[in-house]
């Protein structure tokens, strides 16, 4: 019998029942509402028992989120966290973007932004932000990941951690923009110019030098964010995009590219952002992110398992060097694995969900993934990544994460000894 025919006295016993089944699961919600990231439990929104019988709210001019709803990030003074376990699909909510400022977030007028070509080119050119929208645009849906996420892992994070807290300080929105190669036919770049200075107008004056190759290649200026303008934590008006590249050279904030011949060697270059590795050497300009996965669902945020039987498994993977190919899933400390299913849309250099059916039969499991990229470059298990880096580093940890997940149902991060 299809809904349209159901009778009267059927459809009020199925709103009886549907009235039942949501006092039944209150006890559950109060609980569980940091876990799920609701909406503070203790005042719970004025509901009507039968929202067929009253007239809804009115159309709006801005809209929020439902008020059982709550994803947050959680900040500290210079960063705040992307509460990766809370959402779903692959792009970021633009509020819930995570955040690395090194002197806080400028106030810029757009109307006075300008963006300055200069160094080795012919023509000198100051662009205004109306200059660059008219330019051809170009979107493009990819990650950032700031180089110090995961760091914890090099000195083993807590148990309480969560995907977000962990591995928060990446995000995927859909960026508009106007490719930095567009910018170079109007300046006239000279054959010498190796690399470009990349240099941001807030108080850190944070800046980078680019190698021109990768300029050349898929370098953009967005001032688009998710369908609306950047937002001012994510370098309003206009910031550099480096596809695959660690956050600290996607330069926020963009006042000027300066054409040179040799890198610029700055503060970001030289003492920060560079690796130690085991022999006394230093690392310098490892541009791209390698390939990390994180599963998202469950996690240490849900506390415990709440019922065996039937799971699916659901996490995140990424990589700076292109596609994301396959992820594998361990349920047992990473004896064996399976392969997970990969979400429509796999794009180059952008979150990609996976999903995988576990049933959780109230024994002990270690839960694990693994990504692979398109360049064959298979996610390290930790061991395996000091091996070859030390535990000196601060940035570029992208070592295999596990889940712990106890015979009483208690979720935890876990380091095999
Ligand atoms: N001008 C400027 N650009 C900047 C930064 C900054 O502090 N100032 N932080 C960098 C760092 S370390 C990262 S990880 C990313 C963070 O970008 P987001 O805050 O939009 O996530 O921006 C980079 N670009
Ligand atoms: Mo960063």
């Amino acid at each position: 019998m299809s809904a349209r025919h159901i009778s009267a006295s059927k459809l009020e016993a199925v709103n009886k029942l549907r009235r039942r089944s949501v006092l039944a699961g209150a006890g559950g919600l109060v609980s569980g509402a940091a876990l799920m990231g609701l909406a503070s439990a203790q005042t719970p929104p004025q509901v009507p028992d039968d929202p067929t019988k009253v007239q809804g709210r009115p159309a709006s001019e801005l809209g929020d989120r439902s008020s059982f709803e709550a994803p947050r990030r959680v900040p500290s003074a210079t960063s705040s966290l992307t509460p990766l376990d809370l959402l779903n699909g692959i792009i970021t909510p633009s509020d819930v973007h995570y955040e690395r400022h090194h002197a806080g977030v400028p106030l810029i007028d757009p109307r006075r932004y300008t963006l300055t070509l200069h160094g080795m080119v012919d023509r000198q050119t100051v662009f205004t932000l109306d200059d660059l929208k008219r330019f051809p645009s170009m979107s493009r849906i990819m990650f950032l990941e700031c180089s110090g996420n995961s760091g914890s892992g090099w000195t083993k994070g807590p148990p309480t951690g969560t995907a977000q807290t962990l591995h928060g300080l990446t995000s995927t929105s859909d960026w508009t923009g106007v490719l930095v190669s567009t910018l170079m036919n109007e300046v006239a770049v000279q054959p010498g110019a190796k690399w470009v200075l990349a240099e941001g107008e807030d108080a850190a004056v944070l800046s980078r030098s680019v190698p021109i190759d990768k300029i050349l290649d898929d370098a953009f200026i967005a001032y688009g964010q998710n369908g609306e303008a950047l937002r001012p934590e994510q370098g309003y008006p206009a910031r550099l995009m480096l596809p695959g590249w660690e956050g600290n050279i996607n330069v926020k904030w963009l006042r000027r590219l300066k054409f040179g011949d040799q890198p610029f060697e700055t503060r970001e270059e030289t003492s920060k952002y560079t690796d130690p590795m085991p022999d006394g050497s230093a690392r310098q300009f490892t541009f791209a992110m390698e390939a990390k996965s994180t599963i998202t669902w469950p996690t240490a945020r849900i506390g415990v398992m709440p019922a065996e039987g039937p799971w699916e498994i659901r996490g995140i993977a990424w990589s700076g060097r292109g596609r994301i190919t396959r992820v594998e899933v361990s349920t047992d400390g990473g004896q064996t694995w399976a392969d997970a299913r990969l979400v429509d849309p796999v794009l180059p250099m952008a979150h990609t969900r996976f999903l995988f059916p576990w049933t959780w039969s109230s024994a002990e499991a270690i839960l694990t993934s693994r990504a692979t990229d398109e360049t064959g470059y298979v996610q390290p298990s930790r061991q395996d990544l000091v091996s070859v880096r030390g535990t000196g580093s601060i940035y570029h940890y992208n070592g295999q994460q596990n889940w712990r997940v106890a015979a009483d149902g208690t979720i935890s991060n876990y380091y095999a000894a």
